[in-house]
């Protein structure tokens, strides 16, 4: 699972993906879990952090995996450089 944020460092509201999603913009930030619930979770992240342990995933700044992107490592927490408040879609990979 992937946990994006609404604000950077990992604070605000939070959104979950658990799979690859062509567009973002049917999820949005889960009520009650801070600043920016139930904004759309399409072009509102500015920071992730993974709880896989064997996937990654990338982030992109347009639908259908299209466009600059940023990498997520497994059981890792950072702020988005690419896709900060510009993310629409998510591929996973598992890791080699
Ligand atoms: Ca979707
Ligand atoms: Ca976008």
């Amino acid at each position: 699972m992937a946990c994006f944020y609404f604000n950077s460092n990992q604070a605000g509201a939070i959104a979950t993906i658990g799979e690859g999603e062509y567009n973002l913009d049917d999820q949005i930030f889960t009520a009650n879990t801070g600043a920016g619930a139930g904004t759309y979770l399409e072009d509102n992240a500015a920071s992730v952090d993974s709880r896989e342990t064997s996937i990654y995933y990338c982030i992109h700044r347009d639908r259908w995996w299209s466009g600059p992107y940023d990498v997520l490592p497994a059981q890792y927490k950072m702020n988005l450089v690419a896709t900060y408040n510009k993310n629409s879609s998510t591929t996973l990979y598992h890791n080699h």
